[in-house]
């Protein structure tokens, strides 16, 4: 059977990693019970499991092993893989652009130092291992609308740098060692039950929040400015699909998804059509401003849909709703 484990950098910036006795996810996006249902259904309850240097905040649900591991230390994740015989990993943990910048430190710690831990247990191993990357792999001199999956990648980010970092490194050591390294860049993500954690595309996710909570949203982000995004059950399904695509339908390890883009202004008017009284207004953040502008408009996916078939299933309208509805709002 397969065993995946879930893990996460503990520094309550992001998400936690997820082994199955198998699989390793990222804290935030894998942490709510919707999350882990996905995975259970596939692969049992007791075959995934989830992983942290801190105890599982009160809102997740996960009623399979939760256990510490330190993606900085080998040995630890050594007896993890071992003694749960580990088959696929999903390594969430990093920390994402915003979040980075104030911390270039720790971005770079967890991020490279986690990484190349992560890399060679999975060799070492004979693991298959997912690596999230990013849209925030590009940079100002990539081709912006539309960003295809090879070009110029030249990030100005502690994030992005290990991302690319990320994408090189599993690709060599799958042409060096046959490591089978699969990895997504992911646009933003939007999901309702994790809270925004350190990213440029945060804004997508705060303005239901403030627009439940107070009916009024200050964005971070100019009115214009335009970002691939997808909601968390696209996402979580396209990691499913990828890991489990027969290799010969994968053309290349790396692969851009996506699902909408859409500026805050367009995110503002689809959410007024249900909460008219919202009051959306800008004080644009610089240090993110400066990342979005240096980062796709519109991302290329078509590698995806043509090898395995990737196909999204919300765009704007239903992302607005169905957020909607997680919160129980009272709309129009
Ligand atoms: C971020 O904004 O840093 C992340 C990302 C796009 O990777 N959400």
């Amino acid at each position: 059977a397969q065993q995946a484990l879930l893990s996460s950098p503990g520094c309550g910036c992001q998400p936690l990693t997820v082994a199955v006795r198998s699989i390793s996810f990222s804290p935030r996006q894998v942490t709510s019970d919707a999350r882990f249902k996905r995975l259970t259904k596939r692969f049992g309850k007791n075959n995934v499991i989830l992983s942290d240097i801190r105890k599982p905040p009160s809102n997740v649900y996960h009623s399979g092993p939760f256990i510490y591991s330190d993606i900085l230390d080998y040995k630890n994740l050594r007896e993890i893989v071992v003694n749960n015989r580990i088959t696929w990993l999903v390594h969430y943990s990093a920390l994402l652009s915003a979040v980075g910048e104030a911390n270039v430190a720790l971005a770079r710690s967890v991020n490279i130092t986690g990484l190349h831990n992560i890399l060679d247990i999975a060799a070492e191993h004979g693991l298959r291992l997912f690596v999230p990357s990013t849209i925030g792999a590009f940079g100002p001199t990539s081709p912006r609308n539309p960003t295809p999956d090879l070009c110029v990648q030249r990030p100005r980010t502690i994030y992005g740098v290990s991302k690319v970092h990320a994408e090189l490194m599993g690709e060599y050591y799958h042409h060096r060692y046959g490591l089978d390294f699969r990895c997504l860049r992911y646009p933003g993500i939007i999901s309702a039950d994790s809270m925004p954690g350190g990213g440029t595309t945060d804004y997508a996710v705060q303005i239901f929040h403030d627009a439940i909570k107070s009916g009024k949203f200050e964005c971070n982000l100019r009115p214009d400015t335009r970002l691939p995004m997808m909601y968390i059950d696209d996402c979580l399904r396209a990691t499913l699909e990828v890991m489990e695509a027969p290799v010969d339908t994968l053309s290349m390890r790396t692969y851009n998804i996506n699902a909408m883009s859409f500026t805050p202004e367009e995110l503002s008017q689809e959410l007024q059509k249900q909460m008219p009284e919202l009051e959306v207004t800008y004080d644009v953040d610089p240090v993110r401003q400066a990342i979005a502008d240096s980062w796709p408009m519109n991302f290329d996916d078509s590698n995806a849909r043509n090898d395995w078939g990737w196909k999204h299933d919300y765009d704007l309208p239903e992302l607005v709703q169905t957020m909607l509805n997680f919160f129980g709002a009272e709309t129009r």
